[in-house]
C-alpha cells in the first residue's frame, strides 16, 4: 500500500502503523510484533521438524486439516432438535476467512438422515404439464452445457433462535446456518426446455429421494431464470450431506427451496400447499395472519471476529475486526461498523472477489484502546435497503416468527478480550 493510497474509513495506512511503531518505540509496528528476541528456543533452537524427514506423499491420499485445528468443526445443539436425523448442525463461521465455505464445513440441515445413493442408481424425473415427460441419469445430465456460480446458500431459521432476546454466545450458533461454495450444475432451463414445458405450467414441485421428500413449489420465472441442476461443490463431487449426487440450486432464495437429492420435477399450474410451504416456512405475524412464500433473503452482515468463540487473546493494539456480508436481495453496496452499539458507524472494507449473491468478507482495522466495545455490523444494498435492528424487525413483524431474522447483531467486547452476544435498545 503506497501513501497515496486512500486510507480505509476507521482503518490504518501503512504510514500511520510505521507512526504507530515509532510512537512504542519502534517494538511495536506490525500488530504488536516483538523485536527479535535472543532467547526464544524456537528461534535459536533446531526444532524436530527441521531436523527430521516429514510424512512422505499419501500419507493422506485425501488431505485433511492439520492436527492443530481439531476445534474448527461443525457444531450441533443436541436440545434444539429431537433427533440428530431431523437437525441441523452450524458452520464455524468464526474460525473462517475469505469468502468460500469448505466442503467438510458447510452446515447441514436435513429433516430424514442423509441419503446413501450411488450416482448409478440416481434419477432425475421431469413430468406433469410438459410435452414429454424424461428421466435424465446422472451420465445423461453430465452430457448437457454447465455453469459454475458462487453463491451463499442461508437457511430461512438462521438467527431465528435469535429472535425474542440474545441466547446463543457465538456466532456459529446465531449466523451459522450459512455457506458459500462454488457450484457446478446444468441449468434447469435447459432440463425444462427438453422435456418442453406447457403453456399453463407455471410451478414446479421438487421432491428429494431422501426420507423427508422435502416437497415444496417453485414458480416457474424462478425456475426459467437462474437455477441449476447441480453435482459439483468447490470443484468435487457434492458431500452426502450437501445432497450427492444432486441438489437443486436456487440462488437468493432460502435454503428449504434447495432440493437436496434431487429427484422429481413436476410441472403444474398452481402451487401445492405441502407442509414445507404452509405450517413450515410461513412468518407468523403479531396479528396471527402469517406470511407466506417469502423466498427472497434479505441483507444481513456479522461481525465473525471478535466474537464469543473468538475473544482478542492479543491486549490493546491493533485490531482485525472482520465479518461476512450478503443479500439475496440484489448487489451489497456498503457495510458499516459500529464500536460503539450503533451510535457511530464507520465504512467497513470489503476484500477480495464479490461476487453477486456471495458471500462478501469485510474488514475494519482499529487501535483497541482496551475499552469496552459494542460492536455491530450494518449492511445496505443496492435499492436503498437497510439491515434492521432488532427492535425495527420486532416492531414490523412480532415475535412470533423464527424465519427471516436478519437483524443487527451485538457483541460486548469486555476490557479484558471476552466477548457475550448481547442486544443494545
Ligand atoms: N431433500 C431435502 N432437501 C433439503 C432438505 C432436506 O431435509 N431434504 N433440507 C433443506 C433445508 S431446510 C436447508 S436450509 C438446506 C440445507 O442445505 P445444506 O445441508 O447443504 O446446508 O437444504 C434443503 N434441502
Ligand atoms: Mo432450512
Amino acid at each position: 500500500m503506497s501513501d497515496t493510497t486512500e486510507k480505509p474509513a476507521g482503518g490504518m495506512n501503512r504510514r500511520d502503523f510505521l507512526k504507530a511503531g515509532l510512537a512504542a518505540g519502534g517494538a511495536a509496528a506490525f500488530g504488536g510484533a516483538a523485536a527479535a528476541a535472543e532467547n526464544d528456543p524456537l528461534i535459536t533452537e533446531v526444532q524436530d521438524w527441521n531436523r527430521y524427514l516429514g510424512a512422505g506423499v499419501q500419507a493422506a491420499p485425501y488431505g485433511v486439516p492439520s492436527e492443530h485445528e481439531p476445534h474448527v468443526v461443525r457444531c450441533d445443539v443436541e436440545w434444539l432438535t429431537a433427533s440428530t436425523e431431523s437437525s441441523v448442525n452450524f458452520t464455524p463461521l468464526h474460525e473462517l476467512d475469505g469468502i468460500i465455505t469448505p466442503n467438510g464445513l458447510c452446515f447441514e440441515r436435513h429433516h430424514g438422515g442423509v441419503a446413501d445413493i450411488a450416482p448409478a442408481d440416481h434419477r432425475l424425473m421431469i413430468n406433469g404439464l410438459v410435452d414429454t415427460p424424461l428421466v435424465f441419469t446422472m451420465q445423461n445430465l453430465m452430457r448437457f452445457p454447465r455453469e459454475n456460480r458462487v453463491y451463499f446458500l442461508e437457511c430461512a431459521a438462521n438467527s431465528g433462535m435469535e429472535w425474542r432476546g440474545s441466547q446463543f454466545n457465538g456466532c456459529q450458533y446465531t449466523h451459522g446456518m450459512v455457506h458459500c461454495v462454488m457450484y457446478t450444475g446444468v441449468p434447469l432451463k435447459l432440463l425444462l426446455e427438453e422435456a418442453g414445458v406447457k403453456a399453463n405450467g407455471k410451478w414446479l414441485l421438487a421432491e428429494g429421494a431422501d426420507a423427508a421428500a422435502m416437497t415444496h413449489s417453485i414458480p416457474m420465472e424462478k425456475a426459467l431464470d437462474d437455477c441449476l441442476v447441480a453435482f459439483k461443490m468447490n470443484g468435487e463431487a457434492l458431500r452426502p450431506e450437501q445432497g450427492y449426487p444432486l441438489r437443486l440450486w436456487v440462488p437468493d432464495w432460502e435454503g428449504n427451496m434447495w432440493g437436496k437429492w434431487l429427484r422429481q420435477l413436476e410441472v403444474g399450474d398452481e402451487p401445492w400447499q405441502q407442509r414445507e410451504e404452509t405450517s413450515k416456512y410461513t412468518d407468523l405475524l403479531a396479528s396471527g395472519k402469517a406470511r407466506r412464500f417469502t423466498w427472497v433473503m434479505d441483507p444481513k452482515s456479522i461481525i465473525t471476529n471478535p466474537s464469543p468463540q473468538m475473544p482478542i487473546t492479543h491486549g490493546k493494539g491493533p485490531l482485525v475486526i472482520s465479518g461476512l456480508v450478503w443479500s439475496g436481495n440484489g448487489q451489497i453496496k456498503r457495510v458499516y461498523v459500529s464500536i460503539d452499539g450503533g451510535r457511530n458507524w464507520k465504512t467497513a472494507r470489503i476484500d477480495g472477489p464479490s461476487f453477486f449473491k456471495a458471500l462478501h468478507r469485510f474488514y475494519l482495522d482499529i487501535e483497541w484502546d482496551g475499552s469496552p466495545l459494542l460492536l455491530q455490523s450494518r449492511a445496505l444494498d443496492e435499492h436503498g435497503f437497510y439491515q434492521p435492528t432488532k427492535n425495527e424487525l420486532r416492531a414490523e413483524r412480532g415475535e412470533n416468527s423464527i424465519y427471516h431474522n436478519n437483524s443487527v447483531q451485538t457483541w460486548h467486547v469486555k476490557e479484558d478480550g471476552t466477548v457475550e452476544n448481547v442486544e443494545v435498545s
